[in-house]
């Protein structure tokens, strides 16, 4: 089935395709269309924003806790609906089925928090310093959110902007990848099923350019008060740019260069469990993906040697079977980590039995599901002695690579899994609860797992970065009620005189 995409505002699929078309194939069977989609450009932005700027103060005027149920409804819905919404994402994005269904499940789960948040949304109350004056803390939505994000996770992360920015009040403009767009689609139908008003949530397909100059224009008119982005540090970089020129600020999600840290106590069949899923799980394309495993040099070569066996053994292929990975998502990822490949140096031992690169009938890979000629699939790599003179130990490669390297002391491990500048996810397997803190305390990443892997974060828990990761703001849980709410503050005197703070304090 090819799904026919556009942008939707106040509910109405917006006719024409003033930014041009594209067409999404399954890049597990490149000859098949999974999406025809029609672009907006930079004036469908502005006008959607200026359709979620009208709306905006019914919705805010909806009590919070209705709007949690609003919230609630919405997840039973993507819940009666979990398998087709995965099932699109695989068709579009060749993620497995299996890691698809997660990914829906973490919209269930982000619903199934935030609806009681709608009852809750605390404010405070605190003393004041003179008598008879009350001060209180309100939240108040920051009115019109714009979501951004990428496609490797379509519908889990733009969730968990959308749903605690509907449920805080606001209003919000989607743009989600061009590439990821009929998921995008379905998931908005299933919100609008929810029951939101159709002022409350308007969709923008457009290309990176567009949407640049949307947000320009809309910000300039003053219609965005928030952007919520997930995609690359040079993207988010620009963004953050942008929306500071217009005091406005942005919650950046962005890449990771997510280090493991294996020492001489830890059980290394673990760290071999991590590795294989946090490197190669959805391809190497999550920000939390594996980059490099540090391992102590009294473990490496076993570690290694377990390593490469897990891997080798690993079925890859078609996202529809059970696999522990499928294609790269699209042409442009794929050609990406082709020019990432393009970096392996001579000095490093590669390991994999069918060598790097794409996987075809001249270059099999055992334990392939399906036709390698049809997809973009690619063999999983292991590159050892990496370290941070190499671009493969400093930058994202986004795609089925790891590196290796080794370290005496764990100050040094420490150090290597900080060189990159990133700071997002990390992890270190070992049986020493020393280890543990040390690590803890010296690791900048904004997530740190002990013996388990840099992926798979839970969705109540803060989810967000430093450094080259994003700017330190944090998405799920409580936490996020930051980004969508602005505290205003008020203070009541009811003494019936003119209190002056700092002036009339009360002494004792
Ligand atoms: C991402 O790749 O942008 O922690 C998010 C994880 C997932 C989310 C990844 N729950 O790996």
């Amino acid at each position: 089935m090819v799904h026919h995409v556009t942008s939707v505002i106040d509910g109405q699929p917006v006719a024409g395709a003033p930014g041009g078309r594209l067409t999404n194939v399954d890049p597990a069977d490149t000859a098949t269309v999974v999406a025809e989609v029609a672009l907006g450009d930079a004036g469908t932005f502005v006008e959607a924003a200026r359709a979620a700027r009208r709306a905006q103060p019914a919705w805010a005027d909806v009590p919070a806790p209705v709007r949690g149920r609003a919230i609630a409804h919405i997840g039973r819905i993507v819940e009666a609906n979990q398998d087709a919404l995965a099932r699109i994402v695989t068709a579009e994005i060749g993620k497995p089925h299996v890691e698809a269904l997660g990914e829906v499940r973490e919209i269930i789960d982000t619903c199934d928090f935030f609806l009681g948040e709608g009852r809750r949304l605390y404010g405070q109350t605190v003393p004041s310093e003179m008598p008879d004056k009350s001060l209180f803390t309100y939240r108040e939505p920051v009115g019109v959110v714009s979501v951004i994000t990428a496609g490797n996770f379509p519908v889990a992360v733009p969730s968990w902007y959308i749903v605690p920015a509907l449920l805080t009040g606001n209003t919000v403009v989607w743009k989600p990848a061009e590439y990821a767009a009929a998921s995008a689609q379905a998931l908005a139908a299933l919100f609008r099923a929810g029951g939101l008003p159709d002022g409350a949530l308007h969709l923008v397909l457009a290309d990176g350019e567009q949407t640049f100059a949307g947000l320009e224009e809309a910000l300039e008119e003053r219609l965005v008060d928030k952007v919520g982005f997930t995609g690359s540090s040079v993207v988010g970089a620009l963004i953050g740019e942008l929306t500071g020129r217009h005091l406005q600020s942005a919650c950046l999600e962005l890449g990771g260069k997510n280090p493991m840290v294996v020492t001489p106590s830890a059980d290394l069949d673990l760290a071999v469990e991590g590795a294989v899923f946090g490197g190669f799980g959805t391809a190497g394309q999550r920000c939390t993906s594996l980059g490099t495993v540090i391992v102590h040099e009294s473990v490496h070569d076993e570690f290694l040697r377990r390593f490469a066996a897990a891997v080798e053994q690993a079925a890859v292929g078609d996202p529809s079977q059970e696999v522990l990975f499928g294609p790269m998502m699209s042409q442009k990822f794929a050609a990406r980590f082709e020019d990432y490949l393009g970096w392996v140096q001579p000095h490093h031992r590669v390991l994999g039995s069918g060598g790097t690169g794409r996987i075809t009938g001249d270059n099999p890979r055992e334990g392939f599901v399906g036709d390698p000629e049809r997809g973009l699939f690619y063999h999983p790599t292991i590159v050892d002695g990496v370290g941070p003179e190499d671009q493969i130990f400093m930058e994202e490669t986004f795609g089925p690579m790891v590196g290796v390297t080794s370290y005496r002391t764990l100050e040094e491990a420490v150090d290597l899994a900080n060189r990159p500048g990133y700071g997002l996810s990390s992890s270190i397997y070992t049986t020493d609860p020393q280890d543990v803190f040390r690590f803890r305390r010296g690791i900048g990443a904004g997530m740190v797992s002990v013996n388990n892997s840099t992926s798979g974060a839970e969705a109540h828990l803060p989810f967000g970065g430093n450094g080259r990761s994003g700017n330190g703001s944090r998405q799920s849980g409580m936490w996020v009620l930051d980004q969508f709410t602005r505290w205003q503050a008020v203070n009541w005197d009811w003494s019936g005189r003119l209190q002056k703070a700092q002036m009339d304090v009360a002494d004792l």
